[in-house]
């Protein structure tokens, strides 16, 4: 990870590894042989998305085309799709180092006496640098086009699935305000481009910005909007990350680049964008207009089907001369996105902790699309701890989606699906153990009664106590003596038992 695009921060706080721009993030990748560069000619009709999935599916590199049927710009894709690269694009060594790293942030106690004082000086004296700062000329911004030069068949845009509606820009990071603070919010919602300068904006009713956009159709006002796309990896990753309402998008990319995003005021419309982006599209969503969008090969491995979403109108795209096209393909898991669900996962579990203290560990299998399925440990305190805790997910964020949640105790390891079948199926009593409630579910759940609503179960795995009405006997699980297993080790050599696997 020390590729000369980057510089190298030491400090004890948040000074980091930044990559300026996606150029940067590309030249790191290759470097480290984590990028193939693609010659041959390939159609963004379904070609590209096939080309994406075989390779993700098998763990293969990020993928850069550089030549794409029916547009000069090259197209970039699974730059996130390993745990090593979505690290690096985080400038995160490891999940630990971050861990470590925000304990500083979240631990309530001050610095007692002069010497640790002196000590956390430097890393506030960081965090300062973290805020994103603007400036007044930007790469993203060395060609500009409006009125009729405004062309959006000119990029790159991947038709992903064969009953795909058309193209969709799927990595867009979309830039509103909120019309009664100003806040600025950052979210990846996917766009169908329609024709030339119109596309669809698929914010679902739960994200902040189709929060934010309620708040402009209430008084009747259009609603400017800018899109960024292709930009340094950790402001991408800003834009997925589930953020409470009202915090910036843009503080989370800086806290990660240890260094604030530089920001330009948009030429036609009133908000600030990432001045190294690749690519902005300017312009504005209109209260009330709404236009049939998908159907669209989804996350969840089936198709979303079509249904009614505001439209963008495109007024302006500014651009690098020489842009790439940041995108990514969603489907059958596993895809790019599982990885930056992983990442978000490992990023927040840390702040999730200080709100649900006796959560030990979390686990998403990717097979459960984020929103099915969540495997949780818990330091059991008192009875009806598991319910409780499922409760406080409900009720946090997006976490609200939680389909299902299994609380397991706190020694049980979620990452082995092994231990998991077996732990959760012998510890529970159906009946007992199940806890059905109904709310809001994600807008892609298709099987809800509802759209957006609909029910989600807890499963209580914990070991149950007396004080829950568990009068019979709990068993001890089967273990062999420390003493034995340390006889049979030294005798193993011995034995000449070759086992499949061992060395
Ligand atoms: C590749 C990808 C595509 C996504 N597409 C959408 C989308 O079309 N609509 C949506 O509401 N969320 C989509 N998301 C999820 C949001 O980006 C995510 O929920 C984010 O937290 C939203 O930001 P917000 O909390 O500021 O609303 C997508 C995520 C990824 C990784
Ligand atoms: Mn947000």
């Amino acid at each position: 990870m020390d590729a000369p695009a980057l510089r190298a921060g030491r400090g004890v706080g948040v000074a980091r590894l930044a990559y300026r721009d996606l150029s940067a993030f590309l030249g790191a990748l290759e470097k480290e042989g984590e990028l193939v560069r693609i010659r041959e000619r390939v159609s963004p009709v379904l070609e590209i998305a096939e080309i994406a999935d075989r390779s993700v599916k098998a763990g293969g590199p990020a993928l850069l085309f550089t030549n794409v049927a029916g547009s000069s710009i090259p197209v970039a894709i699974n730059l996130f799709a390993s745990r090593r690269r979505t690290l690096m694009a985080l400038s995160i060594e490891s999940w630990s180092e971050w861990d470590a790293r925000l304990e500083f942030f979240l631990d309530p106690t001050p610095p007692e006496g002069l010497l640790s004082k002196l000590k956390a000086i430097p890393k506030f004296t960081e965090l300062a640098q973290v805020f994103p700062k603007t400036v007044r000329s930007a790469p993203c911004q060395e060609v500009v086009e409006t009125g009729d030069a405004v062309d959006l068949t000119k990029l790159p845009v991947l038709t992903c699935w064969p009953q795909d509606a058309g193209p969709f820009i799927t990595l867009p990071l979309v830039i509103t305000r909120d019309p009664a603070s100003g806040k600025t919010n950052v979210g990846v919602y996917r766009m169908q481009v329609f024709d030339r300068n119109t596309t669809g904006m698929h914010w679902q009713k739960h994200k902040d910005g189709a929060g934010q956009a309620r708040g402009y159709e209430r008084q009747g006002r259009r609603m400017e909007v800018a899109v960024a796309i292709g930009a340094d990896p950790a402001t991408v990753f800003s834009g997925v990350a589930p953020l409470p309402p009202g915090l910036s998008e843009f503080l989370l990319a800086g806290f990660l680049r240890g260094e604030g995003v530089p920001l330009v005021p948009a030429k036609t419309v009133d908000i600030a964008v990432p001045a190294e982006a690749e690519i902005v599209l300017e312009g504005f969503v209109d209260p009330g207009e709404r236009r049939r969008e998908g159907p669209f090969g989804d996350h969840t491995g089936f198709y979303s089907l079509d249904d009614d979403f505001p439209v963008f109108h495109v007024t302006a795209v500014t651009r690098r001369k020489e842009p790439v096209y940041l995108t990514t393909i969603v489907g059958r898991p596993p895809m790019e996105d599982g990885f930056l669900g992983e990442a978000v996962e490992r990023l927040f579990l840390p702040l999730i902790k200080k709100t649900i203290p006796e959560i030990v560990d979390m686990y998403l299998p990717v097979e459960g699309i984020f929103h099915n399925l969540m495997l949780v440990s818990i330091d059991k305190r008192f009875p009806g701890h598991a319910r409780k805790t499922m409760h406080a997910i409900w009720g946090t964020g997006q976490m609200m989606f939680t389909k299902t949640i299994v609380v397991f105790d706190k020694e049980v390891p979620l990452r082995n699906p092994r231990e998991v079948l077996w732990r959760a199926l012998t510890a529970i009593d159906p009946e007992r153990d199940i806890e059905l409630v109904r709310g809001p579910v994600d807008e892609l759940d298709f099987a809800s009664r509802l759209p957006c609503y609909g029910s989600k179960m807890g499963i209580d795995a914990t070991r149950k106590w007396k004080e829950e009405g568990f009068e019979r006997r709990w068993p001890d699980e089967i273990l062999m003596s420390e003493e034995v297993k340390r006889r049979v080790d030294a005798l193993w050599p011995a034995l000449k038992i070759r086992l499949p696997g061992a060395p």
